[in-house]
């Protein structure tokens, strides 16, 4: 069995009810969910003309290969209605494979750790509430949270 990390984001619709029903279809795929986040709002990265985003990390713990959770992610997004149109444009959900294990992974689709995890706040920020001492690059996850520009970013309370 593998842990590994996902990073989930949206800014279209209800996101929090896609990132509850994103959990749920990772769990009946074979990525039981063993720890969530804290839903943030983020200030969009990319294209800046746009609604801010939702988002959060999940640790899985699973028996999928790399791959194969990269299917299980993209069917989920599919499944929730996820359509790949403007790149760095709105979207309902994105599921990005963070961490899978200390495996590496450099294909075109699929590249672990994901290659711009240490640059975006709106990923370090919630991974740090659930693997703060897991060590990247020489450096804790919650040092590389703290370091950044997080301007912008703020938790949504429970009750949304
Ligand atoms: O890369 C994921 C999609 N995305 C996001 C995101 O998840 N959060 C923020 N804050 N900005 C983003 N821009 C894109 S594209």
């Amino acid at each position: 069995m593998t842990r590994a990390y996902l990073g989930l984001g949206g800014n279209v619709g209800n996101t929090r009810a896609l990132f509850a029903e994103a959990i749920r279809l990772l769990t009946a795929g074979g990525a039981p969910i063993i720890a969530r986040s804290r839903d943030y709002s983020t200030p969009p990265w990319g294209r800046t003309d746009q609604p801010p985003f939702i988002n959060a990390a999940i640790e899985v713990e699973t028996a999928l290969t790399a791959r194969q959770l990269l299917d299980l992610g993209l069917g989920t997004e599919r499944a929730l209605g996820r359509q790949r149109l403007e790149k760095w444009g709105p979207r309902s959900i994105d599921i990005d494979i963070l961490l899978y294990g200390d495996e590496r992974h450099d294909e075109p689709d699929l590249k672990i750790p994901h290659p711009f995890m240490l640059e975006r706040a709106f990923v370090l920020v919630p991974l740090a509430d659930i693997v703060p001492d897991r060590l990247i690059a020489g450096r804790s996850v919650s040092a590389h949270a703290e370091a950044i520009d997080r301007s912008g970013i703020v938790v949504i309370d429970a009750g949304g």
